[in-house]
């Protein structure tokens, strides 16, 4: 039977595409969802356990079965460290994104990846300041070095405020060293080591902290020093930026190491050459997902989409190339590209996916990759079927590219007219709106509505990741849209002209997130759970996000969860997440799964705020 779209997603270009999936028979997540209901009642609370072969084990929620798995772990245990489990996921997924990055800055450093080059030579600079050493190679030996440290501090911690970094070491929660605090969590969720679930979620904070203040971090400071740090730029969004008379190459995954050589491969005189002997008039580069974000930033390269809208970009029957890196690449790709002409590419050492042509990308040779890879794209488009295209013409302009340096120099160089805004009350405070798609919502809803309920309220919004990209579709990160926001924040917007939610990049760049956090409070002379200020994700899907939220809380934003975390099956961790946490970290976890009810939560976490600071 045919399904009404329109409950599926939001987003019009993506309505179309999903219609034309059911007439042509094509499978999508959300079909996938379908197939898998009921879903499984113990996954869903948390409560169940495969840490070792005496089980599986189950916990019967209802008290009437099995209260506890063969080797006696209760729901408690159970449910903390199942939760942790995906923290060290997440955080290993993040960090090792910024070891890779900080790999190629050492290759470079070293002379050894000659397709990069310093861009942000500033920020580099600063960087070396900050580590303490004279050379770019000495910094990329100490960056390196935070991976494997067994005692801490990181250094990049030491840039939240000193009363958060003092109550991190006095719960025991300031991380030693990045590795070191993911193989803990995996040592002490192994049967029989940590049984004691309070005691495993503080190791869950020192392990996602490492993450937002390490790993990403350095993801996110090092792509600025090879990349350039973003400054506002426009551009556009949504799956009509596919051409239908150019080699469509979409970059998909999460780093820009890659596609920042594709994009230059792309513009090679010699290869757009060749893309006009095979017929076309042009190549066409653009983003998806997070690399989405990093090229879109940085370069203005417009993107197809966000998480839940890869197969339908794949669906319109006109991308020569789907290359792809890691992270939130469904490995359905493969069957679907299979009823097209589209190459699936792999790229990195670490990810293969059946169906793909793997084509092995190496710091060492970068360029050369590219150029293969867009070669291969360009003489697929011969093979392109007319029949089967179907592109939605359904694009908006958005403008992206503000990090914090981009943030400051909008504000004219400091922090002051931001801060006085937000002590007169015409911001009433910052939203920070982030995170995935998610089928088991409707696509796109609950990013959206958030989002407008909180400008429409004087929130100003910085968002990254799927729910950047949602916006950007949605018109939301243009300065017009500063029509939809309440007249306090219309008036600030206006007057610098700037967008009431701004683009701050993929999901490593939440780290820019906590670094503006932390500028704020320490101008404020307060601690960050002191700010009027909440997170949100209202889609949220991945490991990554689940240590993306515990990091943030960690840092102490209050932060409302939009799908349901599998942590319900143990009240006594639920309680700690949602309530207990405030004791230790200041600021605790919400789940509400109605955006506009979500938003309301932020906003009076946010007066309540105001109130105690005496704004
Ligand atoms: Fe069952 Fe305990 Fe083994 Fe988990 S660790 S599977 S609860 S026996
Ligand atoms: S891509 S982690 S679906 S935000 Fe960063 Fe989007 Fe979530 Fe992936």
């Amino acid at each position: 039977m045919a399904k009404d779209v329109r409950e599926r997603s939001i987003d019009p270009a993506s309505q179309e595409m999903l219609d034309v999936c059911q007439r042509t028979g094509l499978e999508t997540a959300w079909d996938r969802l379908e197939k898998q209901q009921p879903l499984c009642g113990f996954g869903e609370l948390g409560l169940c356990c495969r840490n070792c072969n005496m089980g599986p084990c189950r916990i019967d929620p209802f008290g009437e079965g099995a209260t506890k798995g063969v080797c006696g772990a209760t729901a408690d245990i159970i449910v903390a460290r199942n939760l942790l489990r995906s923290i060290a996921a997440g955080a290993a997924a993040h960090s090792d994104h910024g070891r890779g990055v900080a790999h190629t800055f050492k290759l470079m450093s070293e002379g050894k990846a000659p397709s990069y080059q310093v861009k942000d030579k500033a920020k580099l600079e600063s960087l070396m300041k900050e580590y303490g050493v004279d050379t770019q190679i000495a910094l990329a030996e100490a960056i390196m070095a935070e991976f494997g440290k067994q005692d801490g501090p990181l250094q990049f911690t030491r840039r939240a405020p000193a009363k958060r970094v003092e109550l991190w070491r006095k719960f025991g929660i300031d991380p030693r060293g990045i590795d070191r605090e993911i193989v803990e969590i995996m040592h002490r969720t192994h049967i029989g080591v940590d049984n004691d679930y309070v005691h495993l979620i503080l190791q869950g904070l020192r392990a996602c902290l490492a993450d937002g203040w390490g790993g990403s971090m350095i993801a996110t400071e090092l792509q600025d020093v090879m990349f350039g740090t973003p400054s506002p730029t426009f551009s556009e969004a949504n799956l009509g930026v596919l051409e239908p008379n150019q080699v469509n190459i979409i970059v998909h995954g999460h780093e820009p190491l890659l596609s920042e050589m594709i994009m230059a491969a792309a513009t090679d005189p010699a290869m757009v050459e060749m893309a006009k002997k095979e017929g076309a008039v042009g190549i066409n580069v653009v983003g998806m997902c997070c690399t989405g974000n990093e090229v879109l930033m940085r370069h203005g390269v417009p993107v197809a989409g966000n998480f839940l809208q890869q197969e339908l970009a794949v669906a319109t029957g006109a991308v020569e190339a789907m290359v792809v890196d890691i992270q939130c690449i469904m490995p359905a790709l493969g069957a679907l590209t299979g009823c097209f002409h589209t190459k699936f590419i792999s790229t990195s050492p670490k990810a293969k996916f059946p169906g793909a042509t793997h084509m092995e990308f190496h710091e060492e040779t970068a360029i050369e990759t590219a150029k293969a890879i867009v070669e291969a794209a360009v003489v697929n488009y011969q093979s392109r079927n007319p029949s089967k295209v179907h592109i939605p013409s359904i694009k908006t302009k958005c403008m992206v590219g503000f990090s914090v340096e981009a943030i400051v120099s909008a504000l004219g160089g400091t922090l002051d007219p931001l801060l006085g805004a937000i002590t007169s009350g015409a911001v009433r405070g910052i939203g920070a709106v982030v995170g995935c798609n998610n089928p088991k919502v409707v696509h796109d809803y609950g990013h959206i509505n958030m989002v407008k309920e909180l400008i429409k309220n004087n929130v100003l919004v910085v968002t990254t990741g799927c729910n950047a990209l949602a916006c950007a579709k949605a018109g939301l990160l243009l300065p017009e849209a500063a029509e939809m926001a309440g007249e306090g924040l219309k008036g600030v917007c206006k007057s610098l002209g700037i967008p009431p939610v701004l683009h701050m990049g993929s999901c490593v760049d939440i780290s820019r997130i906590l670094v503006a956090a932390a500028a704020i409070a320490n101008a404020l002379g307060v601690d960050i759970s002191d700010l009027p200020a909440a997170g949100a994700a209202p889609e949220w899907m991945s490991e990554k996000a689940v240590s993306i939220g515990a990091y943030v809380v960690g840092s102490g934003v209050y932060t409302v969860l939009g799908t349901v975390p599998p942590v319900f099956g143990s009240s006594a961790v639920a309680g700690l997440l949602t309530s207990g946490a405030k004791d230790v970290v200041g600021a605790t976890f919400a789940v509400e799964l109605d955006p506009y009810k979500a938003a309301s939560l932020m906003i009076d976490h946010i007066d309540s705020q105001r109130k105690k600071l005496g704004i």
